[in-house]
């Protein structure tokens, strides 16, 4: 049975729940007003995680305001545009994708042509479950109205980025995995060939990555601006295509959410089902690094898994039918001293031993919440009570310490990046409430 939040806990959820207050624009949740001051996808199923237990209606409206950017063809975009910014608001601005132009693309709603993790069926069953009981009836009348959107961005996935036929969805820019310069993509980035201008990133802070990083993030969007995203031209010729075990993991958990959302709303669970069973088999077939005992991204250009570890290594965890000796082999080496058991914080990002670890440098080493949420989550869906205790009580260290910082130094907790970032609150709110009851929010 849960108990009531001590008082010190009830600080941190009210001070969560200030930052999600704050970067609320009135339809959806900004991840930080300054850096990021649109709608992000990945953001936002994490930001309604943590709203399904502060403000129930706003993470209903989050999840329909993203969805208004859906492509007919069901892609999901990363980013929906806020029209009433300046256009020097964020790099890349709406400007780069020509969304509007497309005939796919929505009417009225300026968004980018790439995706991000499709954790959003995940977070609209946990709403759902969360819902007290004088609400389930609007809930349910709820996932009913976004079923068939979540269902259309699970078949976009499946008809226009399984490049392998193996189940799998391959991402096509680096930005599509949320861990935008991880050191598992400097291989296939170097191996692009520029043209002779560079572009101009129009941001450079400390920590980010670099303008030759944003050369190519810029030429790969181009390059795909140029072939209309057409799933033809990325299948076939695109110079990115990575089968990523981070997105295939939210891909997995989100079909397994969708099978029982459609049983839910009287939709049939079976094609869902069998897309899990077959993203499930191709996991493991096609990422599992059976030497090292953990998942790797496969580059699909050459067939080859991407020489360097990260913290993407251990998301399928949240694959409920992982082998038992699969998930012991992922324990190992999450606590080992290449994660877990060297940083004193929860897991840094990039195996710490690798060349390519840089404990301040964005998706290159330091800690965040969202990745240590998910292992969390994983380890309680295997019954890993003390891993999961061990990243629940660390990363509530890291925001009493630091606050709801973007992302942490994984050997002093110190914070980096934009402060009040929405999916570190939202998260925290998550926590939180999995394990004691808040007081009237
Ligand atoms: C970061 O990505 C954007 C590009 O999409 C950027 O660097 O400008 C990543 O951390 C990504 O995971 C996140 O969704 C986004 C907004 O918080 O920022």
């Amino acid at each position: 049975m849960s108990s009531r939040l001590t008082g010190d806990e009830t600080a941190l959820w009210q001070a969560a729940a200030r930052v999600l207050d704050a970067n609320w624009t009135g339809t959806a949740t900004v991840p930080s007003p300054g850096l990021y001051p649109h709608q992000w996808s990945l953001d936002s199923a994490f930001v309604a995680l943590g709203l399904a237990r502060h403000r129930r209606d706003r993470a209903e409206r989050e999840l329909t305001s993203l969805f208004r950017g859906q492509w007919a063809d069901g892609l999901l975009p990363h980013l929906v545009f806020d029209d009433t910014l300046a256009r020097h608001a964020y790099f890349p601005g709406p400007e780069m994708w020509h969304g509007d132009h497309r005939p796919r693309a929505p009417h009225g709603v300026r968004t980018s042509g790439l995706t991000q993790p499709p954790l959003h069926a995940f977070a609209a069953l946990r709403l759902h479950e969360s819902a007290p009981p004088s609400e389930a009836e609007h809930s349910l009348d709820f996932l009913r109205g976004l079923y068939p959107c979540l269902a259309a961005q699970h078949r976009y996935l499946a008809e226009a980025r399984d490049l392998s036929g193996s189940g799998l969805a391959a991402i096509c820019h680096p930005w599509e995995s949320g861990m935008d310069n991880s050191p598992a993509w400097d291989r296939p980035l170097g191996a692009l060939r520029l043209p002779p201008a560079a572009y101009s990133p129009g941001r450079t802070p400390r920590d980010l990555p670099t303008g030759e990083d944003y050369d190519r993030y810029v030429h790969l969007v181009a390059l795909l601006r140029a072939h209309d995203y057409e799933p033809a031209y990325i299948r076939d010729d695109h110079p990115f295509a990575v089968e990523d075990p981070l997105f295939n993991a939210a891909y997995l958990a989100s079909e397994h959410a969708l099978a029982e959302i459609a049983a839910l709303v009287g939709a049939d669970p079976a094609p869902h089902r069998e897309r899990s069973a077959r993203v499930h088999a191709a996991l493991l077939d096609r990422l599992w690094d059976h030497e090292q005992g953990c998942f790797r991204a496969r580059d699909l250009r050459d067939d080859r898994l991407l020489p360097v570890v990260t913290v993407a290594a251990f998301a399928p965890l949240l694959d409920p039918d992982l082998p038992p000796g699969t998930v012991r082999r992922l324990v190992d080496l999450l606590l080992s001293a290449r994660f877990a058991g060297a940083a004193g914080y929860p897991v840094p990002t990039c195996d710490i031993q690798a060349p390519a670890f840089d404990r301040s440098g964005y998706w290159r080493g330091p800690t965040w919440i969202n990745t240590n949420w998910l292992l969390w989550h994983g380890a309680l869906g295997h019954g890993l009570t003390v891993v999961a205790d061990l990243l629940y009580g660390s990363t509530l260290r890291l925001v009493r310490q630091s606050g709801f910082r973007e992302y942490f130094d994984p050997f002093d907790g110190t914070g980096r990046g934009s402060h009040d970032y929405s999916w570190s609150a939202a998260l925290v709110l998550d926590l939180l409430a999995a394990r004691r009851a808040p007081r009237a929010a």
